[in-house]
């Protein structure tokens, strides 16, 4: 229902961007359709009268009418979902709908507080399984709240999803990135509720593009980590001796991107790439979303596709693009024709696939 309830008061959110708990509050904003001006507050040098105002020198806070000073990101939340303007409220107040909002979100502190611990030292064997555990038993518990799902009240986005949803956002970015570590690989009923959240307008709006928060996520990082010079750029790990990495490479040349190199030595690599790819293999590439990307040809499609918009080439030209996507398979069939031989060089089928490839090239 659209209606407008009650003429609201004069807001004034102070707010940042990148800040995950001022996100919620612009969620609830959004979903209730109020009208809000914004103060943005650098987190860096907070100006001395923004502190008088929050004496806990966060943000977000917000001001109502000019005077009243609304503090912590829940709160506010909740004043601004309980204001009688606006459109409708988020979620209904049944009892049983209160108790799973209030008692997935205490749960959900410990769970930032897991991960915030797990970031200190995230190249750490025994910390990644009990990061594992906790994050199966979040994820169990968000299960037997729900009866269908996908949120934490079933079919109605609730507070308890606009809290939550700004930090999976982060951490599921950061995690990999940083620490090559899959928040939703042991949580399939968070990865739901965040990529359907991730549809959501007042959600999608209100998100800045991932390289931002990765980059604004650098500085809780330990400087030790193979990426933290990355600065939220796409990272390529591998080695300069390898072909597939060399192809990689002139793939991103032609497109203009420059990834941050991680040279690995496939054959001894170190312990933490097994995080990256269990399979050992590179090159592996590492995007400003914060996703990773195996297998050189993958890789190259990605490239191709991300880059396509500035690329009119083969905008629409199914035969060029067929030309080119077979050149490529045909380079595959040629390189493992090729490795098929040097194990092989004297036998007399390995011989003539070789020919027979190197001639569809
Ligand atoms: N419990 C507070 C946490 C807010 C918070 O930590 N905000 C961060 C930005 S993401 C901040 O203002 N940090 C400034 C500082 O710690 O100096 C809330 O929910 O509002």
């Amino acid at each position: 229902m659209m209606t407008t309830m009650n003429a609201q008061p004069a807001l004034k959110l102070f707010t940042n961007p990148l800040c995950p708990y001022c996100q919620k509050v612009e969620i609830v904003i959004a979903e209730r359709g109020l009208d809000v001006e914004r103060v943005i507050i650098p987190f860096k040098d907070m100006p001395d009268w923004y502190k008088q105002l929050n004496p806990r020198h966060t943000v977000p806070s917000l001001q109502v009418d000019g005077k009243r000073m609304v503090f912590e990101s829940l709160l506010i939340c909740k004043y601004l979902n309980d204001l009688p303007a606006g459109r409708m409220p988020l979620s209904m107040y049944t009892p049983y709908n209160q108790y799973r909002i209030d008692f997935f979100l205490q749960q959900f502190d410990l769970f930032v507080t897991a991960i915030r611990n797990f970031m200190m030292d995230p190249m750490n064997e025994e910390k990644r399984h009990s990061l594992d555990e906790y994050v199966c038993y979040t994820d169990k518990l968000l299960y037997s709240l729900q009866t269908t799902g996908p949120f934490v009240c079933d079919d109605e986005f609730s507070l308890a999803d606009a809290c939550i949803v700004p930090h999976f956002i982060r951490f599921r970015a950061s995690l990999n990135y940083y620490c090559f570590y899959d928040l939703f690989e042991h949580a399939p009923h968070m990865k739901k509720l965040l990529s359907v959240c991730m549809n959501r307008p007042s959600v999608r709006n209100t998100t800045r593009p991932i390289k931002e928060y990765l980059v604004a996520h650098n500085h809780h990082m330990p400087k030790t980590l193979p990426v933290s010079g990355a600065n939220g750029n796409y990272v390529l790990f591998g080695s300069k001796m390898s072909p597939f990495v060399q192809a990689v490479r002139l793939m991103c040349a032609s497109k203009k991107i420059k990834p941050f190199m991680i040279e690995i030595n496939p054959s001894e690599p170190p312990t933490w790439f097994a995080y990256v790819n269990p399979r050992g293999t590179v090159p592996v590439l590492m995007t400003p979303e914060g996703v990773t990307i195996h297998e050189s040809r993958t890789i190259m499609q990605y490239i191709h596709e991300v880059s396509a918009e500035h690329d009119c080439i083969y905008k629409g030209d199914a035969e060029k693009l067929y030309a080119v996507n077979f050149f490529m398979t045909a380079t595959n069939w040629f390189t493992n024709a090729l490795r098929a031989f040097l194990h092989n060089p004297t036998v007399k089928e390995m011989q003539e696939e070789l020919v027979m490839t190197a001639k569809q090239l």
